[in-house]
Parts: C-alpha cells; sequence; structure tokens
C-alpha cells in the first residue's frame, strides 16, 4: 500500500464515506489512491479550498460524525484556514488533509511550489492535533491517533500533512481493525450529588446549554421537566436543544431576563459567555458547569460544581440521583407562557420585517429541516426568534461569527444530509464569499435551497455608519450581480420572491426539487436594528 492507500483505507475504518478537496499536484498521489476507492469513498471537489473546508464543516456539524478534507499545501491550505479556524471554535471534528513540499527540503526555504515557511507551526495554532505521515505503515495509526484526539474532551479539528514524495510511498502496512472508542472520563459521583442538592433546593434555577449539549436534548428536556427550570438555548449554538415549542425554550432576551433573578445555573456543554462576560454574576448565583474541556471551568468564573465528561451520560446520572434532592416543584408553563408571549410581541414590534421572513421559511421547512445561518439581519432575528424544533437542525457559527461561512457550510450540510432539506439564508454580502460554489452545487447535484437577502450592502455595517457615525458611509454598498441569472447560469433553479407568500412557493419549489441547487433572490430594504436583544447590559454584580 502507498501512503495515500493507507490514508484512505484508514478513513474508511473510521467510517467516512466522503472526502471534500481540490487536488493540485502535491496531492496527486492522494488523488489516485481516492481513485481507486472512489466506490467506497467520494470525492467531493470544490471550486476553492475554503469551500472544501466549510463543506466538511457543515457535515460534520449536521451529522455530529468526523469529516475530512484534503487540500495542496501553502495557499491551498491557508485559503482553507478560516473555515478550519472556525471548526476549532465550534468543536466541530473536521480532519484535515494538507499537502507539503518534499520531506527533504521542509524548513529550508528554497522557494518550492506553494512552499509556507513553518507550514506545521502555522497549522499547530488552529488544532490541538497534528502531525506528518512519514510513510504507509505509520499511517493508519496517526489517522487513529487524530480521530481519537478529534472526539477527545472538548471534541475538535486535526490535521495531517504529507510530503509530495510520501504518498505515494509504498510500505507494508498491517490490517486495519475497527476503531476503538475514545476514551471516557470517570463520572465524578461526589460532584454530581453535590450537583443535585445545589439544583434541588435552588428556588428560580436556570440552565444553559450550547453546542456541547446537542446530543442531550433528551437529558436536557427531562431536566427541565423536573426542576421546572427554562432553558437557556445560547446565541447560537444551543438552539435546538429544547424544541422551541417548548415555553421553557428561552433565547437571548428573555435568559437575559431569568438571569437577573436566578438562584442556581446549570451550564451544559457551553461557554456561556455572554451570561458570565456580559450579563455578570454575584453572591447569590450558584453555578454548575457540565462540560467535556477541564479547562472551560475556570476561565470565566470559578463554578460551585464542576462536572468535566459527556454531557449526556452526566446528566443521566443527574436525573438518577435529583429526585431524592428535589421536591415536588409547582408547574411554571403558564409564567413561561405569559413571559414567551410578552417577548414575542417586542420583537414584532422591534425586528417585525424579518420575523414576516422568517415565519415564511419555518412554514415550509420540514421539521427535520436544517436551517443554515450567516451573519446577517436575517440570521440575528433567527438567533431569537426562529423556532428550531430538533438538535443540530440550527447550524450557526459560533464565536468566529465569519461573514460568508454560510452557503459552502449548507453544502456540506445537504451533501451530508441528502435525506432532509437544508436551506441557507444569506445576505448579498456574505453570499459573495462562496458564491463560486455554487458549481459545486451543480456538479455533485446537492440539492441546497440558498436564499439571498439582498439589500445592495454590507447592511449591518451600513446601519452602524448610520447611527453612531453621523452617517459617514464606507466601504458598506454592494454592487451586485442578477442573482437569478447568476444561478441560472450555472445551471441552478432559480428565482425571484418579493413577499413572504412569494417565498413559501419558492421554498416549496425549491425543496421538492433533489437533483440540484435552487437560488431565491429576496430583495429588501434595510432592516431594524436587532442589537438591543443582542448585547445587553450587566444585571448582576459590578
Ligand atoms: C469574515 C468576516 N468579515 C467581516 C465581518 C464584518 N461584518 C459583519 S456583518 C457584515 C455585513 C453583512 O452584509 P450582508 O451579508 O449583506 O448582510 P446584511 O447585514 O446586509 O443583512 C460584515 C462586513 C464578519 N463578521 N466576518
Ligand atoms: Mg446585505
Amino acid at each position: 500500500m502507498t501512503t495515500g492507500e493507507a490514508t484512505v483505507a484508514a478513513l474508511l475504518a473510521h467510517g467516512l464515506d466522503t472526502l471534500y478537496a481540490l487536488p493540485g499536484v502535491q496531492n496527486d498521489q492522494l488523488f489516485d489512491a481516492l481513485f481507486k476507492a472512489s466506490d467506497r469513498l467520494r470525492t467531493v471537489h470544490t471550486r476553492h479550498e475554503q469551500g472544501a473546508a466549510y463543506m466538511a464543516l457543515g457535515a460534520a456539524l449536521a451529522t455530529g460524525k468526523p469529516q475530512a478534507y484534503a487540500v495542496v499545501p501553502g495557499p491551498g491550505f491557508l485559503n482553507s484556514s478560516a473555515a478550519l479556524l472556525t471548526a476549532y471554535s465550534m468543536n466541530a471534528q473536521v480532519l484535515a488533509l494538507v499537502g507539503e513540499i518534499p520531506e527533504a527540503v521542509i524548513g529550508r526555504n528554497m522557494g518550492y511550489l506553494h512552499e509556507l515557511r513553518d507550514q506545521a507551526g502555522v497549522i499547530k495554532r488552529l488544532v490541538d492535533f497534528r502531525a506528518r505521515l512519514r510513510n504507509a505503515t505509520e499511517t493508519p495509526g496517526l489517522v487513529d491517533k487524530a480521530m481519537r484526539a478529534m472526539a477527545s474532551g472538548r471534541p475538535g479539528p486535526a490535521a495531517l500533512e504529507c510530503s509530495i514524495d510520501v504518498w505515494g510511498k509504498p510500505g507494508k502496512v498491517a490490517p486495519i481493525g475497527a476503531p476503538k472508542p475514545p476514551p471516557r472520563p470517570r463520572i465524578d459521583e461526589d460532584a454530581v450529588r453535590r450537583a443535585a442538592r445545589k439544583l434541588g433546593a435552588a428556588k428560580r434555577p436556570l440552565i444553559c446549554v450550547g453546542g456541547g449539549a446537542q446530543d442531550a436534548s433528551a437529558e436536557v428536556t427531562a431536566l427541565s421537566e423536573m426542576l421546572q427550570a427554562p432553558v437557556y438555548c445560547g446565541f447560537r449554538r444551543g438552539q435546538g436543544v429544547l424544541d422551541s415549542r417548548n415555553p421553557f425554550a428561552v433565547t437571548n432576551p428573555l435568559a437575559h431576563e431569568l438571569w437577573a433573578k436566578a438562584d442556581v445555573v446549570i451550564g451544559i456543554g457551553t461557554r456561556m459567555f455572554f451570561p458570565l462576560v456580559n450579563w455578570g454574576t454575584d453572591r447569590d448565583l450558584t453555578i454548575i458547569r457540565v462540560d467535556a474541556d477541564t479547562d472551560e471551568a475556570r476561565r470565566h468564573v470559578k463554578p460551585d460544581v464542576a462536572l468535566i465528561g459527556d454531557a449526556a451520560p452526566i446528566l443521566r446520572r443527574l436525573l438518577d440521583v435529583l429526585p431524592a434532592h428535589n421536591a415536588a416543584r409547582p408547574s411554571r408553563r403558564e409564567e413561561m407562557q405569559e413571559r414567551q408571549a410578552r417577548m414575542r410581541a417586542r420583537f414584532e414590534a422591534q425586528i417585525g420585517p424579518q420575523l414576516c421572513w422568517l415565519d415564511a421559511i419555518r412554514a415550509e421547512l420540514p421539521e427535520d429541516g436544517i436551517f443554515v445561518d450567516e451573519v446577517t439581519q436575517m440570521g440575528f432575528a433567527a438567533r431569537l426568534a426562529f423556532p428550531v424544533y430538533k438538535p443540530r437542525t440550527f447550524l450557526s457559527p459560533g464565536y468566529q461569527d465569519n461573514l460568508g461561512w454560510g452557503f459552502a457550510t449548507a453544502l456540506g450540510a445537504q451533501d451530508a444530509r441528502r435525506d432532509v432539506p437544508v436551506v441557507s439564508i444569506n445576505g448579498d454580502g456574505g453570499f459573495m464569499y462562496t458564491s463560486n460554489e455554487m458549481a459545486t452545487a451543480v456538479r455533485h447535484r446537492i440539492p441546497l435551497t440558498a436564499i439571498v437577502f439582498n439589500d445592495g450592502a454590507f447592511g449591518n455595517v451600513r446601519r452602524i455608519q448610520e447611527e453612531d457615525y453621523g452617517n459617514r458611509l464606507i466601504a458598506s454598498d454592494l454592487a451586485n450581480p442578477d442573482f437569478v441569472k447568476f444561478a441560472e447560469s450555472f445551471g441552478a433553479a432559480a428565482e425571484r420572491a418579493r413577499t413572504p407568500e412569494e417565498l413559501r412557493g419558492a421554498l416549496r419549489r425549491g425543496f421538492a426539487r433533489r437533483d440540484g441547487p435552487t437560488l431565491i433572490d429576496v430583495p429588501v430594504g434595510p432592516m431594524p436594528s436587532p442589537w438591543e436583544f443582542i448585547l445587553m447590559k450587566r444585571v448582576r454584580g459590578k
């Protein structure tokens, strides 16, 4: 086997069936191995390396399983780096396979094609695990190490580099067995009991969830029920952990209101960034953290109880122990329904125009359909008021909040989950970061429906310039193509929707089309500001 063939065999052993990739001479031997395995491992090639990496990210987020991409070194790798950074901040299991110049000349700065000074050092800043493949024999072990690193502790991406002259080198490879599950930390029973006692005694408990709770939806739902506790589904990544139809599922502004009065909070798989950094803490607030990352608990405010490990098994233990410490509680359902109704009225008064479009999308997107967010007016509003029914059906970029992640990430989500419709929402600004990948969607028949809310501007920037900088507008107007003609020129289906009603019709047609992409251009004007619901003032402590 060559190193390339051993890599492919190892990816297959780990259950991967797709590689997102863009070829080039350093990786030709890897692609030859991919050719030979193409009946088992699909290669989805993109038009820019950022597209490949974002697609792997989208596939990882939508499936909860590891995904991989392959790129040439230097510029190819750097083109993918914003997506790799995003995967890191989102704890997504994305494996980057990165080419490298000939082994013997690494570090000599001789000007080899695509040479990047200390590429390994650059990569190291973006992932927790990296290594370079040196021969076929070691390769399955290194792929296994990378995969285990991706799944252990706080999950995240990893990278494996390989030199142009190593991919094709043959070597002896032992049969590759089924991968062992990653080690799981032992549950600290004493900490579980302390958490149960504090939660049981709480008068106004609050649950905060983030991306790390996406696979603990049933447990969080049961905990909320047992404690009659609202669940703050985070600003971006916890959405869908508790079904939004449950009145206990709250978004930013309602959580802010509840935070001010809470006596015990339990943060599950979340950095709790907004509450701990912006909203404040004081001595009357008891904090419990459940996190896979041993360091997370200490980063902002030291918690009273820290439980380290995967959310689901820890919460299952907590649910076993809690009844002994928790008397039956009166229902808070009506109170939560009232709070939700009041908040909805505030949303309608302030961001009504955005809600009309979001309501149209929700009405057409099936329960298990996936909504991929962007850094746009419609995205900000969605994080506040788009109902999410199931885990992993609201993909939002996390703290990078990187404009332009959406379309290519959505393509990856749709490619990996062909069984459900995926809708990508975009501003005209963000869409054109990766709009070239429309070619990928057509080439690989990816049935994504992408909406472009087209206001001819970096609207968010423009509004800030209008409101906070005396209307001194700079670098915020956009010259756009006709997006309908643009999409059609690739061979995609496209239409324009001028009203929420027209959008519903266009979405129905888009979701029904399963052999290729649909673009929907929605001309819009300036939108009212959502920021009063996002950046909210300190309500506890100094
Ligand atoms: C990578 C990156 N670059 C720049 C920004 C700053 N930024 C935030 S929103 C925005 C404008 C978005 O414009 P558009 O996609 O058209 O959405 P709109 O606000 O008009 O709805 C910009 C430039 C960012 N968040 N990420
Ligand atoms: Mg715009």
